[in-house]
């Protein structure tokens, strides 16, 4: 995976005891333990236009883990060095997404609904968005073996 980047399988509890029969998917979601930090904000993103590409940016210090609970999307992760392209569509797979990580989120299905969650509050200051000012900062952050 691409440095300061991992996928994350959630718990799928698909049979609920006692009850007989499929009784759909429940996938619970506990902080810091099967997200690796503290939990201080959710959002969603849904209903994106077809061919719409979101992120175009980095973060400095944020964490996050993207889970897609509806549909499809996939996300582009990239740093100087590296680049994959992930597909979320499971409720149970998260992508966790570090510091210094580029990310464009595309291929939206139309009924995609994209969760994510953060480590910290919104914040403007921590986004990097012009992206030959992030290639200078992240050459150095992962050369130096940050
Ligand atoms: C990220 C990817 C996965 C807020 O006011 N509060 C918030 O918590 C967020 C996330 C955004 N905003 C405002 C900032 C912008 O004026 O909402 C507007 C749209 O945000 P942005 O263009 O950054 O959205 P995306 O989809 O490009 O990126 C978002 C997150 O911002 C970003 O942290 O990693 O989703």
């Amino acid at each position: 995976m691409v440095s300061n980047t991992r996928l994350i399988e959630f718990k799928d509890i698909k049979n609920t005891e006692s009850r007989d029969g499929y009784m759909g998917h429940l996938v619970p979601i506990e902080a810091e333990s099967d997200i690796p930090f503290a939990i201080n904000r959710i959002y969603y993103i849904a209903d994106v236009p077809e061919g719409q590409v979101r992120g175009f940016h980095s973060h400095n210090d944020l964490e996050q883990v993207l889970i897609c609970l509806h549909g499809s999307v996939t996300v582009k992760i990239s740093t100087p060095f590296e680049e994959e392209h992930i597909v979320l569509d499971r409720l149970n797979k998260g992508l966790y997404i570090g510091p210094m990580v580029w990310r464009e989120m595309y291929d939206f299905s139309q009924d995609a609904v994209l969760l994510v969650l953060a480590s910290k509050h919104y914040d403007e200051a921590d986004y990097i968005r012009d992206y030959p000012a992030y290639c200078r900062q992240a050459e150095g952050y992962f050369k130096g073996g940050e």
